[in-house]
């Protein structure tokens, strides 16, 4: 297969300045037709060939400059035509199956509307064209169809007509015109039509403008919409007081589909979002639904800056756009909510999805180098990493300065395709950072470790810090260079449990020492403060240490890091047999102490207090050692869970009771309390199954939420016993015909700490609610299983060939995702022995099916390499 290597990159050798588009819709039959004004580019090759991508499609017919001609060939699944001139008209037609579109990318079928998908590379599975981000069109598009199936007509831009013409379009048909004014490159297109509501509202922009905002949605659901508008509005504020910028076009029109490959997309003017990432109801979605929401709404609104106003030049400079992207998405919600909480939110993504990425086969810099499918690059490193990369970038500038820098990149570049290097090279000039050696974060992957020594001459009253970087080998890059690390660090004195200051040291080299003065005592150290550089700190740090940070840390993440960190030493120390007997005692009260520290503080809120006592997952936990023991960590985590069930037990008891009192609001305080609601019987449930039970079943019952329904219903899933069923059970009847609570519902079971997880997912897949059709459902029930360590990772190997029998068969319909399934089972070299070989055996088994797509193939022989 073809590899794709970024050294390759050549400028289109045509451009596209317009293109018309004319879709006659059907849900079985839809004809396209594409007017293409292309013009040679005089900065790329002067040859004749014109070079129109396709992906599954054929040419009904092909006219050159008003004749129909003969002068073009198929290659492979591209259309190529010979020209003579600098400028020409093409015409093409093309006829889709929407409906039998079930890869969900290009023109589909999704309950009877019709929908784009067209990024990365969806453009080309409408019509030829050079589907490539770097060349960019005005578009004018024409959509006709049956009124009574599709009364709502939508594409990018504005609607500037409508109307019916039954002589052309044919009996009962009505069409409508839609222009974009701003250039955009082909993977920002998208039509839907269908039966859909709205709720409207408006936007008045900075300069004064009244934008109109709507979002569409199948009838019946539009009450679920509120949530999603506020947030959009709240995002449009915060995009013009946070970053000057403003929106461009007089509509804003948003539309929730439920069969959809990703969470959401930006296209220009008509975001297509997943219905999970819109609909949301106190009854029917969790606190952590309306957090997602508000972060994803947010996030594809403020791409049209950084991604549509401002795109990629190809696809390899992603990050650009997706790291951007997120970092604005997480600065908009740690405004709108708990900072603190956010970024642990935002630590424990990363932590727990992308440094597995980038210490397994799969890592690649957040600019990668090469690739053979590019939607299997839309990942934690690209997305999550090249946020942290930029953030780092607001460390060392502070915000003002970053803010010159992100002003000077969208005055430079905009309307332009632009380079992550682009990016650089404007916050080094407006911010005023030399981003140098900088650079190399884009280029090396692995996650970096940070090795910590502290000196102190009780005589001078001088420490002195020792810093040591190294960046492991990774495919491809096994020697790697030092790069900057910028770590926000402060000394405590033990005395007086305060520090002088923090600082921001710049670790720029394999070793670099820092000296500090003024200390008679040894201080405590407090390092990566907020989390300010994307590293691993390797070196174990003394226990009593971590107390005090846990206890006296003014860095609200720093004083969480401590109690994790407490956490991880202890039980990576549990699984690898160095804390056994006495040690073992210890440790569990040293934590034991720090809980109930953090239980009984009255100045945390509710909401950070519940972060603090969520225990670290087990594949963080897992990259902790050199080889992976499912089951030796899955039991020490529930063994310390249950230790501090029993010993706490008083305190987590009144806690619920406490929690329980609290009645149902949006507000900070009631939404701590439901969050520390559930983990209260978390810790109780392996303590006191039968008082967990009924706790549980009483929240269960008595819930007027779904946060605390599902709560109950994940602590009674993990138990068994009759109140188990009868939740369950309760659960289904009351949400059937929900689809996103049915997700729930599987995901519940599939993840659940039940011992019998890995034969209630097995069953599931016979559920008649399952449908391998619809990716949230596909996910709900497999990606959950695989999430989950103890049912995944059983020692007779059923786990994996679930997996890869879901691989084999979810390929040809859906390959993307499909081939999103594959990362659980790549991680086999860090396994230990027996597991390892069925992993890896799984994998031997896809590498050997003919028919694998180039999605799932490269990520299973990148699996295997
Ligand atoms: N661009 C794909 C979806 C997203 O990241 O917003
Ligand atoms: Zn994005």
């Amino acid at each position: 297969p073809a590899i794709i290597q970024r050294k390759d990159y050549r400028v289109p050798e045509w451009l596209v300045p317009t293109i018309d588009l004319d879709f006659a819709l059907k849900l079985d039959a839809t004809r396209v037709k594409s007017t293409l004004r292309v013009e040679r580019n005089p900065h790329g090759e002067q040859g004749t060939t014109l070079r129109l991508n396709g992906d599954g499609i054929t040419a009904d017919s092909v006219t050159v400059d008003g004749q129909s001609t003969n002068s073009w060939r198929m290659d492979g699944s591209d259309l190529v035509i010979e020209l003579d001139g600098d400028k020409h008209e093409i015409v093409i037609e093309t006829t889709l199956d929407p409906a039998a579109n079930s890869q969900l990318s290009g023109l589909y079928a999704s309950n009877g509307m019709l929908c784009t998908q067209c990024e990365a590379e969806g453009f080309r599975r409408i019509t030829f064209f050079p589907d490539r981000p770097d060349v960019l069109s005005r578009y004018a598009v024409r959509l006709a169809g049956d009124k009574a199936k599709f009364p709502v007509l939508l594409a990018n831009g504005n609607e500037v007509a409508r109307g019916a013409d039954p002589e052309r379009d044919g009996p009962g048909t009505h069409w409508a015109e839609w222009h974009d004014p701003w250039p955009k490159p082909s993977y920002l297109f998208a039509l839907v039509a269908g039966e859909l509501v709205a709720n409207r509202s408006s936007f008045v922009t900075l300069s004064g403008r009244k934008v109109r905002l709507a979002i569409y949605v199948r009838p019946g659901d539009e009450a679920r919409t509120g949530h999603a508008m506020e947030s959009l509005k709240a995002a449009m504020k915060w995009d013009e007081d946070v970053y000057g910028r403003e929106y461009d076009l007089d509509d804003f029109n948003i539309v929730a589909v439920s069969d959809f490959n990703a969470g959401a997309m930006e296209n220009k003017g008509l975001n297509i979002f997943n219905t999970r990432y819109i609909l949301a109801d106190p009854d029917t979605a969790t606190d952590g639904d309306y957090d997602a929401i508000e972060g994803v709404v947010a996030h594809e609104y403020f791409h049209n800056w950084s991604g549509n106003r401002v795109t990629c030049r190809d696809w390899f400079q992603l990050s650009l756009k997706e790291g951007f992207t997120v970092l604005r998405d997480q600065q908009f919600s740690a405004a709108m909510g708990s900072a603190p909480v956010k970024r642990i939110e935002d630590v424990r993504v990363l932590r727990g999805v992308q440094f597995p990425e980038d210490s397994g086969p799969l890592a690649h810099p957040i600019r990668p180098d090469s690739y053979q499918e590019i939607s299997n690059f839309y990942t934690a490193t690209v997305y999550n990493k090249g946020a942290e990369v930029i953030r780092m970038m607001t460390v060392m500038a502070g915000l003002d300065r970053f803010r010159r820098g992100t002003d000077l990149y969208f005055e430079r570049h905009d309307g332009e395709a632009a380079t992550c290097e682009d990016f650089v090279k404007a916050i080094e000039d407006g911010a005023g950072l030399d981003l140098k050696q900088f650079r190399r974060w884009y280029e090396q992957a692995g996650t970096p470790r940070v090795e910590v020594e502290m000196r102190h001459d009780a005589t001078s009253g001088e420490v002195r810090l020792i810093l040591r970087q190294t960046v492991p080998a990774t495919p491809g890059q096994p020697d790697k260079a030092p790069m900057p690390i910028p770590l926000r660090t402060a000394l405590f004195d033990r005395m007086s449990g305060r520090h002088g200051g923090e600082q921001t040291l710049i670790l720029d080299d394999a070793t670099r020492e820092f000296s500090f003065t003024g200390f008679a005592e040894p201080p405590v150290l407090s390092i990566n403060r907020g989390f300010s550089a994307p590293v691993a700190i390797a070196t174990p740090t003394p226990a009593e240490d971590l107390l005090f940070l846990a206890r006296h840390d003014d860095d609200p993440f720093a004083r969480y890091e401590a109690m994790q960190q407490l956490v991880v030493q202890h039980l990576v120390g549990v699984v690898n047999g160095s804390v056994t007997g006495a040690a073992l005692d210890q440790g569990r009260a040293a934590i034991g102490e720090a809980f109930e520290a953090i239980l009984d503080d009255r100045a945390l809120d509710d909401l950070m207090r519940g972060e603090f006592v969520i225990l670290p997952g087990e594949t963080y936990l897992a990259e902790q050692l050199l080889v992976n023991e499912p089951a030796a960590i899955h039991a020490a985590r529930e063994e310390l869970k249950a230790w501090l069930g029993i010993n706490l037990g008083a305190q987590f008891r009144a806690l619920h009771d406490r929690c329980s009192a609290v009645p149902y609001s949006l507000s900070p305080e009631a939404r701590g309390s439901r969050k520390l609601k559930t983990q209260a019987l978390v810790y109780l449930a392996p303590a006191d199954p039968a008082e967990a039970i009924r706790r549980a079943k009483a929240q269960f019952d008595g819930a007027d939420n779904m946060t605390d329904r599902q709560g109950a219903l994940m602590v009674l899933c993990g138990l068994s016993g009759p109140e188990r069923e009868e939740a369950l059970a309760a659960f289904h009847d009351r949400y059937a015909g929900n689809a996103l609570v049915i997700d729930k519902w599987f995901s519940l079971q599939a993840g659940s700490l039940n011992p019998k997880a890995l034969e209630h997912t097995k069953a599931l897949a016979d559920h008649p609610d399952f449908n391998l059709a619809n990716p949230n459902r596909v996910r709900s029930l497999y990606m959950a299983f695989a999430a989950n360590p103890q049912a995944f990772h059983d020692a007779s190997g059923e786990g994996y060939r679930m997996i890869a029998d879901l691989i084999e068969t979810l390929d040809p319909l859906n390959s993307s995702t499909a081939a999103r399934f594959v990362t659980p089972l790549g991680r086999w070299k860090r396994m230990e022995p027996g597991r390892s070989a069925l992993m890896k055996a799984e994998l031997e088994r896809l590498a050997a099916v003919p028919t694998l797509s180039r999605d799932t193939r490269e990520q299973v022989s990148r699996s295997l390499d």
